[in-house]
């Protein structure tokens, strides 16, 4: 059973790798990626120098998903740069780094910098942190989405894809949707964590994460739904060229099938694999292999996109 997937020209062994955030941040963290079964390694994302982040506790699961306000920890872009070369060779699979400026100005120097680094294969341009005090959501902003892809498009020289946060609105989508088709983009990452949700601690009356008050990125089973819906209004009005990647309550191989039905080139799994770990990705996709095999799918052309209505 086949999971080999292309992501626009970007082919991958595994269509099944981790999103961005959970255990990415550190070498050490990212070669446990590469060991894995992993189909890709996707990096924190990064702003131009080194940070810490929001105050902890600042990510909490509970059974039905997660609350983070991690607030962009991560060691700075020339940090993923260096790594590029001795991770890219090591592991034979695609490196990808995810930047998230705080401007447009800081996204502009860190492409730049990135540029120089032939052994990374794309870039995941973050427009959806929920989680930085003060600086809203790019990608819920229209005019500002097109002002930052008219500049960054144009100096970018690596494959470039953007992570975008949950739309609720059937216009929303369409209005993106013809934003982004005016681009060269390889692929969109739908979607981002749902922001500014609040889990509760009932017992002590209390907020769980401690910055912006408690409110922070919902993930996991809480917003599968609202991800298939992404995925599958992005497949259906998006030009082909730009391919859809899945992210958003996958914890098993069910999970990846319908995210690939609703049309997904490729599948991220972020909640899950901060609570199991790097052994998530080669479980995920046996059970994918599974699922396949019972229906008598050999590869996931078979059944990508095909949802029905009824
Ligand atoms: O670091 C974070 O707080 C964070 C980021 Br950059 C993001 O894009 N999504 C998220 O849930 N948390």
């Amino acid at each position: 059973m086949n999971l080999s997937a292309y992501v626009n020209e970007i082919h991958l062994n595994n269509c099944i790798y981790n999103a961005s955030g959970p255990k990415c941040t550190t070498d050490k963290e990212l070669h446990a990626i590469g060991k894995s079964q992993a189909g890709a390694i996707l990096t924190k994302s990064s702003t131009f120098e080194h940070r810490i982040g929001n105050p902890e506790p600042r990510y909490i699961e509970n059974q039905l998903g997660s609350i983070n306000s991690m607030g962009l920890p991560n060691m700075g872009q020339q940090y993923y740069n260096t790594l590029a070369p001795i991770l890219s060779t090591t592991y034979q699979k695609p490196y990808i780094v995810s930047v998230a400026g705080l401007s447009l100005e800081e996204n502009i120097n860190i492409i730049k910098a990135l540029n120089q680094q032939k052994d990374i294969t794309a870039i995941e341009l973050n427009l959806s942190c929920p989680n930085v005090p003060n600086k809203p959501q790019t990608a819920y902003d229209f005019e500002r989405t097109q002002t930052v892809l008219d500049t960054i498009v144009p100096i970018c020289q690596h494959k470039l894809g953007v992570k975008l946060p949950p739309y609720f609105d059937l216009i929303h989508f369409q209005q993106m949707a013809e934003i982004l088709n005016q681009y060269p983009l390889a692929f969109v990452t739908c979607i981002n964590s749902i922001g500014n949700g609040l889990v509760i601690d009932v017992d002590k009356e209390q907020v769980v994460i401690k910055p912006k008050h408690g409110f922070g990125g919902i993930g996991g089973d809480y917003i599968k739904p609202t991800a298939l819906a992404n995925v599958r209004q992005f497949y259906l009005l998006l030009k082909r060229e730009i391919s859809v990647i899945a992210c958003g309550g996958v914890k098993n191989g069910t999970d990846a099938f319908e995210h690939i039905l609703c049309g997904a080139a490729a599948v991220q799994v972020g909640t899950q694999f901060m609570r199991e770990g790097a052994n998530c990705f080669e479980r995920i996709s046996q059970e994918l292999q599974v699922l396949m095999q019972k229906k008598g799918y050999q590869c996931l052309d078979d059944f990508r996109g095909k949802l029905q209505s009824i």
